[in-house]
């Protein structure tokens, strides 16, 4: 495990330099070393090679927490520095899909992972979950259901509520980076899972195409509302037969900022909190797949609770920011951003050679402070693991998505543990 100092030196370093941090707002000063409010230890898991890994999972396993990814095989491993892996799903002619969340199926206090896998040359994907089997090295595969629209889902996550008193369970999903739809567990969870339409986007305004998919509070009815792109879907009181009103959040789909490609603003990473501290939830957004991406946060305005959200630009500049969290790293109370740039993008666009993980850190009333915590590690889909209580620290982490056309590259899953500046972060792993 790696101590704190070096991570802290580096940062501070380029810190003084001027490469990091930077005041969002002109009229604040240049951070200096003591405002670099959290410490951050990194840790690198695992280093592989030229296998591709794409999203990463945590997951409470019967042997305690864990980290799964998914590429053309699901592996395992502890979270710790150079964990060894172990392989619980083989190798597939076809690879698993960018979706990927895990949940505990079937209530048994251990968590499965949900995750497609191409089928038909990779035009059609079947969703599946797996099950660790004690005492068997390998997971036990399950149908979910059968997605026939090219491409497999980019994003899966669980979707849990109460309907009339009885709790209902199952994954959201987007498909073909326009098709909204849930799958609901059966009461045997070994049964293929029944499918629940939640929207065609191309019948709500999409330009082009939208990813990124977060649930959440934001009507205020205690339900998951979901956010997918520039959209937000308002759960019914009863999604297994009511329908779900779509509207849009934000129009960045077709905004792009001058001079940049259009087409890309739909495709983002997502994540929610009361940035503002005024009981409501904020959508927090990356362009995740362009060089010079923004980052916002939107606002729902309470003259027009229908229409386009409030925006406020915090960021741009961003290089394939496909990693986002949303999270309070200083202990203020007021939830903060971190951002996570890759190593190469996913269409080609020129690699990186020193991504970076950013915090913006939460100043009030919209405002944010940005801190370069780390460079050089690149990440994809980018999670944190649920927070400790008695534990101030949060640790995120993900696996680099390595491109078949840069033959030098190779995986990484790595991860960050960051806390208040006060604490003594010497233990990555204190009560997890
Ligand atoms: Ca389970
Ligand atoms: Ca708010
Ligand atoms: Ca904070």
């Amino acid at each position: 495990m790696l101590t704190t100092e070096p991570l802290l030196i580096a940062a501070l370093v380029a810190l003084g330099l001027g490469l990091a941090g930077g005041s969002l707002s002109a009229a604040d000063p240049e951070p200096s070393e003591a405002t670099l409010a959290v410490t951050v230890e990194p840790m690198l898991i695992a280093q592989l090679g030229a296998e591709h890994f794409g999203n990463a999972v945590y997951r409470r396993g019967t042997r305690g927490p864990r980290i799964a990814a998914s590429g053309t095989r699901i592996l395992e491993w502890a979270i710790q520095e150079s964990a060894p892996a172990t392989e619980v799903v083989p190798s597939s002619p076809e690879r698993y899909s960018n979706g990927a969340c895990a949940m505990d199926v079937n209530g048994d206090g251990t968590d499965e992972m949900v995750v497609a896998r191409d089928t038909a040359g990779g035009h059609e994907s079947d969703v599946l979950w797996f099950e660790e089997v004690p005492g068997q090295a390998q997971w036990q595969e399950h149908l979910v259901g059968h997605v026939t629209e090219w491409e497999a889902p980019h994003d899966i996550m669980p979707l849990e509520m109460v309907v009339a008193g009885r709790a209902i369970k199952g994954v959201a999903l987007v498909a073909a980076r326009r098709s909204l739809y849930w799958y609901e567990i059966p009461a045997d969870p070994a049964q293929p899972w029944e499918k629940h339409e939640i929207a065609d986007l191309r019948q709500n305004g999409m330009v082009e195409s939208e990813s990124g998919l977060v649930l959440g509070d934001l009507a205020g009815h205690g339900r998951p509302d979901l956010v997918c792109g520039n959209f937000w879907a308002e759960c019914p009181a009863d999604p297994t037969r009511e329908p779900w009103v779509v509207r849009r959040y934000g129009d960045w789909d077709g905004h792009p900022l001058p001079g940049k490609p259009a087409g890309w603003g739909g495709m983002c990473q997502l994540d929610l909190g009361d940035l503002d501290d005024d009981g409501q939830l904020e959508i927090v957004a990356a362009e995740s797949e362009i060089p010079e991406a923004r980052l916002g946060v939107f606002s729902r305005n309470p003259a027009d609770p229908d229409g386009v959200w409030k925006a406020t630009l915090v960021d741009t500049g961003l290089y394939c920011p496909h990693s986002l969290v949303v999270t309070d790293v200083d202990g203020d109370g007021r939830p903060d951003i971190l951002v996570g740039e890759m190593t190469a993008g996913g269409w080609e666009v020129p690699r990186k050679a020193d991504p970076k993980l950013y915090l913006y850190l939460n100043q009030g009333d919209l405002t944010f402070r940005r801190y370069e915590l780390y460079s050089g590690w690149g990440v994809h889909m980018m999670r944190m693991a649920p927070r400790q209580p008695m534990d101030s620290r949060a640790f995120i982490f993900g696996a680099d998505e390595i491109q078949s056309w840069y033959e030098d590259m190779t995986t990484h899953v790595v991860g960050w543990t960051i806390g208040p500046r006060a604490e003594k972060a010497n233990s990555a792993l204190r009560g997890r």
